[in-house]
């Protein structure tokens, strides 16, 4: 609690001192990746806890009310975090192990390629991204409080909001998506479509998936389900680090929630620059600008 109010910077990204320091950043570069490891790679407020949910379900049919009783960030912990080795002492020693990360691929690049570990990205639209780290600024006191909207709008498209730029993230791992075993899911495809997402997934995992077991999955990872249950939604999280009274995590789970936060200026500036920035960008993403 003492590092509530820190931000550590490393090389020109701020981190949340509370959950990060300098060393658990810097041992990222030393952690040995399994074959049968599987990384989550997320920009924060993509939809994280989501697909932490969905992993740990796909790999536990057998026992899908057990798992509910574990929060989802020891189920899969981020690497980075001052707590990964605490929690990745206390799993249980079957594989495959789940990790997530929020960092840049520069951290662990040398070392996922040096393993057959399978690596997750998933990417939300980043004017939904923006509008939900907004509201999870206000609410997570170990953030530094966002002044207004505007403020924090700005803030985002510099990239000068913890864990960086947004477009860099994207763009940094997707630039080494050839060289890795790696797998692109959207929010969106899963909010559209969750039963061909989630089975695309399990393809890629090579989960066999009885239709039964895809129906389960569907409902445990729903946001209905997830925003009800305490070890989903972050409400045992103490009031000193999330402050409930303004707001929750499971906020509202929705895509395009942007449309009521954006103004007309301020969706032409961030068209402007998301174009430039992402105009060598092949991959075909579900979200439209306007
Ligand atoms: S974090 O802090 O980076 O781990 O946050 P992250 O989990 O990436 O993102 C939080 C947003 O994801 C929404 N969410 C969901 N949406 C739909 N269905 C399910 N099951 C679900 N679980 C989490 C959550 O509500 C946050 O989005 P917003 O737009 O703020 O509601």
């Amino acid at each position: 609690m003492d590092r509530i109010k820190i931000i550590e910077v490393l090389e020109g990204i701020s981190y949340p001192g509370h959950l990060h320091t300098q060393d658990s950043l810097k041992a990222v570069t030393n952690f040995q990746f399994q074959d049968t490891d599987i990384l989550l790679v997320t920009f924060p407020k993509s939809g994280t806890t989501w697909m932490q949910q969905i992993l740990s379900l796909l790999y536990n049919k057998e026992d899908l009310q057990h798992i509910q009783n574990i929060p989802t960030w020891v189920r899969v912990p981020w690497i980075e975090q001052i707590y990964f080795f605490e929690y990745l002492a206390q799993r249980k020693t079957s594989k495959p192990r789940f990790f997530t990360t929020h960092l840049l691929p520069k951290f662990m690049i040398h070392n996922l390629k040096n393993s057959k570990a399978r690596v997750i990205y998933m990417a939300r639209n980043p004017k939904d991204v923006l509008v939900s780290y907004y509201h999870f600024h206000k609410f997570a006191t170990f953030l530094p409080k966002a002044t207004s909207f505007e403020d924090f709008f700005e803030q985002f498209l510099e990239g000068k909001v913890c864990f960086g730029s947004w477009f860099n993230h994207i763009k940094e791992w997707l630039s080494v998506q050839q060289e890795l075993d790696f797998f692109l899911i959207t929010y969106e495809d899963l909010s559209q479509e969750p039963r061909r997402a989630i089975q695309n997934l399990a393809n890629f995992l090579g989960q066999q998936l009885e239709p039964k077991d895809l129906e389960s999955i569907v409902h445990y990872c729903s946001f209905s389900f997830m925003s009800q249950n305490d070890q989903l939604n972050y409400s045992i999280v103490p009031s000193e680090i999330f402050d409930h009274s303004v707001g929750k995590f499971m906020r509202k789970g929705v895509t395009e929630d942007w449309r009521k936060y954006f103004s007309p200026e301020q969706n032409t500036k961030f068209n402007n620059i998301y174009l430039g920035e992402m105009g060598d960008v092949t991959v075909k993403f579900p979200w439209s600008l306007d």
